[in-house]
């Protein structure tokens, strides 16, 4: 069996930049009866950022009854809250005596996010990728699927791991990022050289997986694309209509090959329309599952409980074996 483990943060809306680039590559992961699935909604780290606090609960259930809509199935996969596990802070805390000042430093997604949030550059905000690190290896896992922008940080849980195995003989399991095969990167409708992103000022950039089918039209229809009018897949010169090109192949479940030579002879416009439709029929089934879930508060929290105790008879294992070779005195 592989252990499979990723997360994603209940921070404002899904777009479908999560979809495509993380979640949908859950769900085929999940569909193989040689993994072992572990998700969680990466609470701790959502406040990195400031958060309304009635509003950040809300997210949370949001996305916790996305993630079920979405086909995340919490019979065959654990689903759980990180913040209802303590063995995430416990051992982030102990990473971090073995995580250095400068490797935390370079690391892009701070960077970006310092700048961003330039009043409120918090400890958490540095430490974000150690208590990833913690995420990851409390569950022994093989392999964590992410989209591109997340490489950087499973290689430094790698790199702790390793550190950690050098120094005490094998406590962690080395992880290896995989990304989807399409779409890893879908960029942004307005600007087609920046990644999708729910922090996006711009909703015009964005689609929210729970957009109504009208706004999903409009948004792809001002999709930003080039003053040429050939539809070929070239991310580096035409990076807006590949980007259209992406999202319609996943939708579609084809091959980016096979959608390009239906568009022979066609225009951007008829591009963007398809596209549009292909996505509002791709999310229809996902959007009445959410609405039936989202009222049924008392099913979400006991999957919830549920997924927390799997999750916490694993995390509890590693975190005391880690603990012992440490030296710890235990009770
Ligand atoms: P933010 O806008 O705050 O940076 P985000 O939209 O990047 O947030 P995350 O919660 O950081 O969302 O990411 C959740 C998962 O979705 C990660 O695996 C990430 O790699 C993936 N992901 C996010 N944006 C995209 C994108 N545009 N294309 C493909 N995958 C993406
Ligand atoms: N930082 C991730 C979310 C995340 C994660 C994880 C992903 C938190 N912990 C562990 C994979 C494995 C992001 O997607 N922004």
């Amino acid at each position: 069996m592989k252990t499979i483990y990723s997360a994603i943060q209940p921070s404002g809306i899904m777009t479908l930049g999560n979809y495509i680039g993380a979640v949908d590559n859950w769900h085929r992961m999940q569909a193989d009866a040689n993994n072992k699935c572990i998700f969680a909604l990466a609470d701790l780290h959502t406040i990195t950022v400031r958060q309304d606090p009635q509003k950040f609960h809300e997210n949370a259930m949001s996305f916790y009854a996305l993630l079920l809509a979405l086909g995340i199935d919490p019979k065959k996969s654990i689903v759980y809250f990180q913040s209802h596990v303590q063995e995430h802070a416990y051992l982030s805390w102990l990473l971090n005596c073995y995580t250095m000042v400068g490797e935390m430093n370079r690391m892009t997604q701070f960077k970006d996010k310092s700048q961003k949030h330039a009043d409120n550059v918090n400890m958490g905000l540095m430490d974000y990728p150690v208590l990833m690190a913690a995420d990851i290896l409390l569950y022994n896992t093989d392999e964590v699927p992410v989209g591109y922008d997340q490489l950087q940080h499973i290689e430094i849980a790698r790199d702790i791991a390793e550190r950690v195995n050098g120094i005490y003989g094998d406590i962690f399991t080395i992880p290896k990022g995989v990304l989807t095969k399409v779409g890893a990167k879908v960029m942004s409708l307005q600007d087609p050289l920046s990644k999708m992103s729910k922090s996006d000022p711009n909703p015009k950039s964005y689609i929210s997986v729970l957009d109504d089918d009208a706004t999903i039209m409009k948004k792809f229809k001002s999709a930003v694309t080039d003053s040429e009018t050939e539809i070929r897949f070239d991310p580096e010169n035409k990076p807006g209509v590949s980007n259209l090109l992406t999202i319609l192949a996943v939708a579609q479940n084809k091959s980016i090959d096979e959608v390009v030579k239906d568009f022979d002879g066609l225009m951007y416009g008829h591009l963007k329309v398809r596209t549009g439709e292909a996505v509002c029929e791709m999310l229809k089934p996902m959007k009445e599952e959410y609405n039936r879930l989202i009222k049924d508060e008392a099913y979400l929290m006991k999957c919830a409980k549920e997924g927390a105790e799997q999750a916490h008879d694993i995390a509890i294992d590693t975190l005391n074996r880690f603990k012992k070779a440490i030296g710890f005195v235990t009770l």
